[in-house]
């Protein structure tokens, strides 16, 4: 039996999020349109007959001097030395730039047997396709290239299959139904940030984190309670998420509230939702060390 650990590396954006959901049939990480969605290291596990593996999403690696970003870029390094296997993400519909270079040196440095993906293939040229091709051919000659959908499940099986050829013989680490390691909390506050992106797309995705503050759950009456708070930058900002009369917080309370009732099924759950200002919580260590535990 095969047992090993991939990392999954690429630019901001290319669908690495997206690639992990699809490969272990859950939603496993969140996943927007916006740069820079991811912020941890997330663990998807995928397991079948012939063995597991035990993909780790990182944040895109994008060059930047901030702190939230390079915070993030120290994420995406520390996963890719420890790792068995390396999945790399291509987004085919950007010309590969000094970000692609970067990305693909880390990554050949590594000294880790890669699989390179070129993904959206759902939306690609030909032309994106030979240029996508000839960057990955130049920098990884020995390894596998392959095209992929991950939003069309389409490649999928293929890039498994080249997974399962180089990770070691092994125990499985996980049992076989465990999909993702995550804590509950963790969970529940990524859905929550993820319905935010989405209702108010352009206006403020990188400046909000969300905080459990308060869970309860009564085996007993089968009932869950949770007041989870989304910190933005600036009090200004909070009229935004509120919306006028409330529609946008209801919005995302609602979109959450579906989709966390999926991890207490036949529950009562009760989802308070509160909105609060941090300034500055983007360069402030004790908030950036909660995020980035
Ligand atoms: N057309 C198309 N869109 C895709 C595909 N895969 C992902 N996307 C879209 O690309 C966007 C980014 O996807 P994510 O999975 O969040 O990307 P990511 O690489 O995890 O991004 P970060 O976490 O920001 O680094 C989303 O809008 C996805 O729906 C694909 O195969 N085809
Ligand atoms: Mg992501």
């Amino acid at each position: 039996m095969k047992s090993g650990t991939v990392s999954v590396i690429g630019r901001p954006s290319a669908g690495k999020s997206t690639l992990v959901n699809t490969i272990t049939g859950m939603k496993v990480s969140i996943t927007s349109p916006v740069p820079q969605t991811t912020r941890n290291k997330i663990r998807g596990i995928y397991t079948d007959q012939r063995g597991q593996l035990v993909f780790t999403d990182t944040p895109g690696y994008h060059l930047s001097g901030k702190e939230i970003n390079r915070r993030m870029q120290e994420v995406t390094i520390s996963s890719l030395t420890d790792s068995d296997a390396i999945l790399y993400l291509v987004d085919g519909t950007r010309h590969p730039g000094t970000e692609e270079e970067a990305v693909a040196d880390m990554i050949a440095k590594a000294g880790v047997p890669v699989v390179a993906v070129i993904n959206k293939n759902d939306i690609l040229t030909k032309n994106n396709r030979e240029d996508a091709e000839f960057f990955l051919r130049e920098r990884f000659p020995s390894s596998p290239i392959l095209f992929a959908s991950a939003s069309e499940d389409e490649g999928v099986d293929e890039i498994l299959i080249e997974l399962f050829k180089v990770i070691p013989e092994g125990e499985l680490m996980y049992d076989e139904n465990t999909y993702t390691d995550q804590d509950l909390e963790f969970r529940i506050s990524e859905i929550i940030r993820e319905k935010t992106m989405a209702t108010l797309s352009d206006e403020l995705p990188h400046t909000i984190y969300v905080e459990i503050e308060d869970m309860e759950y009564s085996e007993e009456s089968q009932e869950v309670w949770i007041r989870a708070v989304i910190n933005t930058e600036r009090e200004g900002q909070k009229g935004i998420i509120v919306g006028r009369g409330g529609e946008n917080i209801k919005r995302i309370r609602k979109a959450s509230f579906k989709e966390i009732r999926r991890i207490f099924p036949g529950s009562k759950l009760t989802l308070d939702l509160r909105v609060k200002a941090d300034p500055k919580w983007r360069s402030s260590d004790k908030v950036l060390g909660r995020i980035f535990r």
